[in-house]
């Protein structure tokens, strides 16, 4: 077989260049919410590239792309891949590095005259974000039967629209049943999103496993009043319970739970939010992680319990609603060991490590052997405008995936 090791860069930085400027605003961030007209957008281009490397291409009822390369024999593919929603303001590499890799892995195969003796497929997953439908990973979750499909189809949107409706509008209602594709081994190169890798200088992550996600949305109803007027003792104050529920989940996650526990609250909407009206409602939300299922079940008690503390103590109501739950996952460890095996051949600084993000892969992992490569992010930075990762970084990952991908469909 011919000698090929090296994917094209300059092809590669030019593909992501082109997609960042879908979805982009001007504060350099880039927001394309799942289903929305950006993505559409951002799903046309990646098909323009799946056409013009010839693949069969293929989409499912839940909206997933799959393009694929035939190789010698028939059978399970050996697929790669990623999502193309972003969040609001995000970077231009969270998921998109993931698909534009895996297609340019395919192009240089056919620059090398190279048939793989399994095919080889690259998936575009999607809302993997979750932000506009939650869960996140709903295409890789259908696709992995975690949730029924007509579920999925009637989710109702934070802005009221219906996911279903939405795939027919942009055009990516496909007529594939999910998961009818057989796999393989499912590969997916995506930048880290953290530190760990930039603070050790090391280049490539051989990722082991993804920590467990739980989503909760809070309602909070108190009573608006007078701010100038209303004795604290007797206000039913939303906007100081949920303060109270912000500072909580920190200490829960520092103090009583430890380890590795993580605890955010990205949302914290109050109602009417006027200068001088005690808030009578709150919205918000609380993410918290944890690479074990037995702590992150004990953090999402505690959260419960103090909900309960707090009705009393501050007279409110409170409801919640589980937007997303994904138990962690331990990666293929033979999948892990071929990576690792590639990346000492390669010659990279590596390092094994758990993901602390959520990937498609945690739901593949669930219907093949899978596994990921990380690159480092700058600075550890990511959801963010300013995500970035040194070139040579993303060359040496698209390698990795190249050599990775060439020993699993062979
Ligand atoms: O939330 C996550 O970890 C992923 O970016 N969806
Ligand atoms: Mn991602
Ligand atoms: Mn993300």
């Amino acid at each position: 077989m011919p000698e090929v090791s090296r994917t094209d860069l300059h092809r590669l930085q030019s593909r992501l260049a082109a997609l960042a400027t879908i979805g982009a605003s001007e504060g350099g961030g880039i927001t394309r919410l799942a289903l929305g007209d950006a993505d559409r957008e951002a799903r046309q281009l990646v098909l323009g590239l799946m056409r013009e490397l010839e693949l069969e291409i293929r989409v499912d009822r839940v909206g997933n792309v799959f393009g694929i390369r035939p190789g010698i024999e028939e059978g399970p593919v050996v697929m790669m891949g990623s999502h193309l929603d972003t969040v609001r303001d995000g970077g231009p590499l969270d998921g998109s590095y993931g698909v534009l890799a895996g297609l340019e892995v395919l192009r240089t195969l056919d620059d090398a005259g190279i048939r793989t003796r399994r095919p080889l497929a690259v998936a575009v997953f999607t809302n993997e974000e979750g932000l506009r439908y939650a869960p996140d990973m709903m295409g890789s979750l259908v696709f992995a039967g975690g949730l029924d499909l007509d579920q999925a189809l009637a989710t109702v949107g934070e802005d009221g629209s219906v996911f279903g409706r939405e795939l027919e509008r942009i055009g990516f209602a496909g007529p594939h049943a999910p998961g009818s594709i057989p796999v393989h081994r499912y590969l997916e190169l995506h930048v880290e999103q953290g530190p760990v890798l930039d603070d050790e200088h090391a280049v490539i992550g051989i990722v082991e496993g993804v920590q467990g996600i739980s989503w909760t949305e809070i309602l909070i109803e108190g009573e608006a009043n007078h701010a100038g007027t209303t004795p604290l003792r007797r206000r039913r104050d939303a906007g100081y319970a949920a303060a109270c529920v912000a500072r909580y989940v920190r200490d829960l996650a520092q103090l009583e739970i430890g380890g590795d526990q993580l605890a955010t609250c990205g949302v914290l909407e109050l109602e009417p939010g006027a200068v001088n009206v005690v808030p009578a409602r709150a919205r918000l939300t609380v993410d918290l992680r944890n690479s074990r299922d037995d702590e992150l079940k004990l953090a999402e008690r505690f959260l419960d319990d103090f909900l309960s503390t707090l009705e009393y103590d501050e007279q409110v109501r409170t409801s919640t609603r589980r937007l997303a739950r994904t138990e962690p996952v331990a990666f293929d460890a033979d999948l892990v060991g071929l990576v690792e095996e590639v990346v000492t051949e390669l010659d990279y600084p590596c390092r094994r490590m758990i993901s602390g993000a959520g990937h498609d892969a945690q739901w593949m992992a669930r219907v093949c052997p899978s596994a990921m490569i990380f690159v480092p992010s700058l600075g550890g930075v990511s959801h963010s405008p300013r995500e970035a990762t040194n070139p040579e970084h993303l060359e040496a990952g698209a390698n990795v995936l190249l050599e990775a991908v060439l020993r699993a469909a062979d």
